[in-house]
């Protein structure tokens, strides 16, 4: 069995998970593998008690236990290779060298300017109360988004070849994409602006593999996805 340690909590306004996470989720999904949620209180991602640091030295998540193999393995992006070399079907990485640099290239594009970059400033304030949030910092978070990350998006769009994603099958390149689909289905940022990027957002939140993450599914009912009880 694989358990995924991560952060999941339902608010009033739709059911928020660990970004990083989400991906893994979103990657054990699509490989239809059995896996069990360890759904660790938020505050641990600041307090960082020794029981997580002792498997990832950073204190983040996520991270997994493989119970099979007795390890654990932490980093989104690290875990969903290891998945992907482990349990090849359904591929997620092409095969030709080149073509898997073009997706990992998107991958890491969307790790860095947005899980890493534009989405946390969106992402945390909904964590708080509505009067918490900084909301100068949500616009921020938004402002990035719109000069920078939704028009390379929206160019990568124009040039894929047909599909519907970004590398015409779904791919890795997608797995940080169905992120940004979840937190612009809480956000509600306008996109009129992208309109290939919305209609790509709408056709991942339709895969089956997003209801796992969906703000839409609370964290009991996603849990009963695919985990054997
Ligand atoms: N590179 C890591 C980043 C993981 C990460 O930053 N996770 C966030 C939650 S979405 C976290 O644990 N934040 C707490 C911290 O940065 O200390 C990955 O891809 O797994």
């Amino acid at each position: 069995m694989i358990i995924l340690y991560t952060t999941e909590r339902d608010y009033p306004w739709g059911t928020l998970r660990s970004t990083h996470a989400s991906k893994t989720k979103v990657v054990l999904e699509e490989k239809r593998l059995p896996y069990r949620i360890e759904n660790l209180p938020p505050g641990n991602l600041w307090k960082k008690p020794p029981e997580m640091t002792a498997r990832h030295p950073l204190g983040k998540v996520p991270y997994v236990e493989i119970e099979e193999e007795g390890v654990t393995i932490y980093d989104s992006t690290v875990i969903n290779e290891y998945l992907e070399d482990r349990y090849s079907w359904p591929r997620l990485l092409p095969l030709d060298p080149l073509l898997r640099a073009k997706v990992r290239m998107v991958e890491q594009f969307a790790d860095e300017a947005l899980l890493g970059g534009n989405l946390p400033p969106i992402w945390m304030p909904y964590w708080s109360e509505p009067e918490k949030r900084d909301i100068s910092r949500m616009e921020k978070g938004r402002e990035g988004l719109r000069t920078r990350d939704l028009p390379y998006i929206e160019k990568l769009l124009a040039d894929a070849p047909p599909g519907g994603y970004l590398f015409g099958s779904f791919s890795m390149a997608d797995v940080p994409m169905m992120v940004l689909a979840m937190v612009l289905e809480v956000d509600e940022l306008p996109l009129h602006q992208f309109p290939q990027t919305d209609n790509y957002l709408r056709r991942l939140r339709e895969r089956p593999s997003y209801r796992s993450i969906s703000p839409r599914v609370k964290v009991a009912e996603a849990s009963a996805l695919r985990n054997p009880t």
